[in-house]
């Protein structure tokens, strides 16, 4: 396995941005950093970004990544190991093209890498690969994971010890092809053009006690305004698009998402893992590139306080959409349990 090292944000740098908003790691294009800590370590699962000469539109066919490179560090400020391919695409049977944002989610002793990727038909589903180390190598199961679709897994598990996937994406993410239940092949590229009506919700199923299954079909994770009525198609600056990630806080649910074609990253909070979730606002600006992606999580320091970090993309290096690095934050609850906008690109 290939195995590089490069250092992390240079705290002693003298530019006015956060010295933690530099690039994580330049020796290779990453986006999509699903972030864990796992035995005390930080490990990074994010999309592998490479120039496949595939024109761009907007059905994102000039994202065609074929594997993911893991990551960890000891630290936030520490170095950032890249431990290599994890798996790689042609190691998945069913897979045509693809290989976008994954997620992984560790149970009695093995870990669950959930990745969507388009299946020889063009239609994407969810795949599930396992190890036993957090750095793979990852093995894939031979078929997707049945009644799954679209894109973005993000994999949450409560304090109770249920794990839920929440998922999905409109657009090249594909969700709105899916309003009947069913795939249709000839639908909306974008979204389903009802101004009026709710727009399409992100998707949630609670998964099997194997890690490896729904538990059951898949529902709604339904946004509300501060009056309980659902967002609008219309409504670009709020509605979901894709990028699901779930945090608990102060025993509320904090469903996070990407508002796409608007380009921020938006937070609505829930008394349960299901929802409703009440839209509460914009957790990070728009970064470079069109696309953004995060998540979110608690690191302990040494001395055991606690922070909470967002990771995310932007095309700092490359000045190309489909050429991202991956970045990392502060992020701040307020008192009242709303959280602080970040600016990516502060004065
Ligand atoms: O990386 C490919 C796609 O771009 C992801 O699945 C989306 O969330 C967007 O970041």
């Amino acid at each position: 396995q290939e195995k590089t090292e490069a250092v992390a944000g240079d705290s002693a740098s003298s530019s006015s941005q956060s010295p933690l908003s530099k690039p994580l790691i330049s020796n290779i294009y990453t986006a999509d950093p699903s972030a864990h800590v796992f035995n005390g370590k930080i490990y990074i699962y994010p999309s592998h970004d490479i120039d496949a000469g595939v024109k761009e539109d907007d059905e994102g066919a000039h994202f065609a990544m074929r594997d993911y490179h893991i990551l960890s560090m000891d630290s936030i400020n520490g170095k950032v190991t890249d431990h290599g391919v994890g798996l790689d695409i042609k190691d998945i049977a069913w897979a045509g093209r693809q290989l976008w944002a994954p997620d992984v989610a560790y149970k009695n002793g093995t870990y669950y890498l959930y990745f969507p990727v388009k299946d020889k038909k063009d239609v994407f589903r969810m795949g599930v690969a396992t190890s036993k180390s957090p750095t793979g190598p990852f093995k894939a199961e031979l078929t997707p994971i049945e009644g799954s679709f679209s894109i973005d897994p993000a994999v949450f598990t409560d304090t109770d010890g249920k794990t839920y996937m929440y998922f999905g994406g409109i657009w090249g993410g594909q969700l709105q092809r899916w309003a009947t239940g069913k795939y249709a092949a000839n639908g909306s590229k974008t979204d389903l053009g009802n101004a009026k009506e709710p727009a399409l919700s992100a998707k949630i199923a609670r998964l099997s006690k194997d890690m490896l299954h729904f538990d059951e079909p898949a529902k709604d994770v339904k946004i509300v305004d501060k009056e309980g009525k659902p967002l609008l198609t219309s409504d670009h600056d709020r509605r979901f698009f894709e990028g699901s990630w779930m945090h608990k806080y102060n025993d509320k649910y904090y469903f996070s998402y990407s508002t796409g074609d608007t380009h921020l990253l938006a937070y609505a909070i829930g008394n349960s893992p299901y929802g409703p979730f009440t839209y509460q606002g914009v957790i990070m600006k728009p970064v470079k590139g069109w696309t953004t992606h995060h998540s979110i999580i608690e690191v302990k320091g040494k001395s055991d306080a606690a922070q909470w970090y967002i990771f995310y993309h932007d095309t700092e290096l490359s000045g190309k959409t489909h050429l991202r690095n991956i970045k990392v934050a502060e992020l701040t609850h307020r008192a009242d349990g709303t959280i602080e906008t970040i600016d990516p690109y502060p004065a």
